[in-house]
């Protein structure tokens, strides 16, 4: 069973994931593992944290001379910042290091501050946020490389692009190639693939700073090359929609998933949203004149790209802060400002490229299992001919 947990908090030492069930034999470049990491901190509008950290994962158990070796797997990504943090942070409840605390009393609505005060019983929010805090989705993105590494041994690549940032919209659908090329290109501000709308969502994020405010937007993961078959409509909590959704939304700052172009559907006739099927004799398959399922039908996929939406709430640390009532004191107060981001379009959806491949990775170990790369490959070689014979 493939399974990841993390931990960590942003101010921490470090944050760290543990990632069980991988077959052995799987070969691990760290350099790609990095590079996704990179991807992750870029975008325009991020905050100055992202001057900081240069993160990295090393990996401390589960993969030797290169390769996985059917070991629990466990990463560490370094918080530089956390030297700015020490005193603050102590895990000692040392006397010396009490007024270096830095209390959080003023809960900014839309956060995990007051519910999680609450639910903890803290009258500072600072532990709250500080696991809260979307600097958890490095180690997610660390744990989704090493899905995407397996994936890509089957021909399966999992990418993403910026549709949206507050009310700046790409008109029209992406090609695969395009989302590549956009990928590819790291100088891209907010990894739009039309120039001429990115422009106009870069405007959009100059003026939320000039404000003091932020914006949220739409990113759109497509994994291209999944063979049908991951998933199943037999139980609820077995269907890929569901675990992609509930794997997408688990990310900070989403607050809506759509598979497809399931939203736009919704106010249309029948007639006009399904994807009618014809037949390639020569490549022996099945084909689509469309993809508006996103790939997935009845809880399966169907063969064709798999397109996974979210949509981000602008994030909720204001320069021009809201009311927020004071979780000592209960007066009306302005909520807490720290540094941080204006736009995390595009880095969430590096996170959630993560969270698509992890759960693809886990639907695709489900089908064709393996304790081993090659039993996985030769169980998924006898299913291709057997697709290849239907
Ligand atoms: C983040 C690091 C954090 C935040 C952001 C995500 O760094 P810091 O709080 O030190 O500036 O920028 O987290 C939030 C948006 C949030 O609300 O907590 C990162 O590495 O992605």
């Amino acid at each position: 069973m493939l399974r990841f947990v993390t931990a960590g908090e942003s101010h921490g030492q470090a944050l760290i994931a543990w990632i069980s069930g991988l077959p052995a034999g799987l070969r691990v470049d760290l350099d790609f593992v990095n590079a996704e990491l990179h991807r992750r901190q870029l975008g325009y509008g991020r905050g100055g944290r992202q001057q900081i950290e240069r993160d990295r994962a090393e990996a401390i158990s589960g993969i030797r001379h290169g390769q996985t070796i059917g070991a629990p797997i466990a990463l560490r990504l370094e918080n530089r910042d956390w030297q700015n943090w020490e005193k603050a942070l102590s895990v000692e409840d040392s006397p010396e290091f009490v007024d270096a605390k830095r209390p959080m009393t003023a809960p900014r609505p839309g956060h995990a501050d007051l519910a999680g005060a609450l639910k903890f019983n803290f009258h500072d929010a600072r532990y709250v946020l500080e696991r809260a805090s979307a600097r958890e989705s490095a180690a997610r993105t660390a744990v989704g490389a090493l899905a995407k590494l397996l994936l890509s041994e089957f021909g399966i690549r999992v990418l993403s692009h910026v549709v949206a940032v507050g009310p700046e919209r790409l008109d029209r659908e992406a090609t695969w190639d395009e989302i590549a090329a956009v990928c590819a290109n790291l100088d891209s501000p907010l990894r739009c693939v039309d120039r001429a709308t990115e422009a106009k969502m870069k405007a959009a994020v100059d003026a939320a700073i000039r404000a003091g405010d932020s914006v949220g937007g739409l990113f759109e993961v497509v994994a291209h090359g999944v063979p049908p078959g991951l998933g199943t409509h037999a139980q609820w909590d077995e269907k890929l929609d569901a675990r992609l959704a509930a794997a997408v939304m688990s990310l900070q700052a989403v607050k809506a998933v759509e598979i497809g172009s399931g939203v736009r559907n919704a106010a249309l006739p029948g007639s006009t949203v399904q994807d009618e099927i014809g037949y390639d004799a020569a490549a022996r398959r099945f084909t689509r004149s469309s993809n508006r399922a996103g790939g997935i039908e009845g809880g399966m996929t169907n063969g064709e790209d798999v397109i996974v939406r979210g949509y981000l709430k602008p994030i909720s640390t204001l320069r021009q802060p809201l009311q927020t009532a004071d979780l000592e004191t209960k007066k009306t107060v302005k909520a807490a400002y720290e540094r941080s981001d204006v736009c995390v379009v595009p880095a969430a959806g590096v996170a959630a490229e993560a969270m698509v491949a992890f759960v693809l990775a886990q639907a695709f170990l489900d089908k064709f299992g393996g304790d081993s790369l090659s039993e996985t490959r030769r169980n998924f070689e006898g299913y291709q001919q057997q697709l290849q014979q239907f």
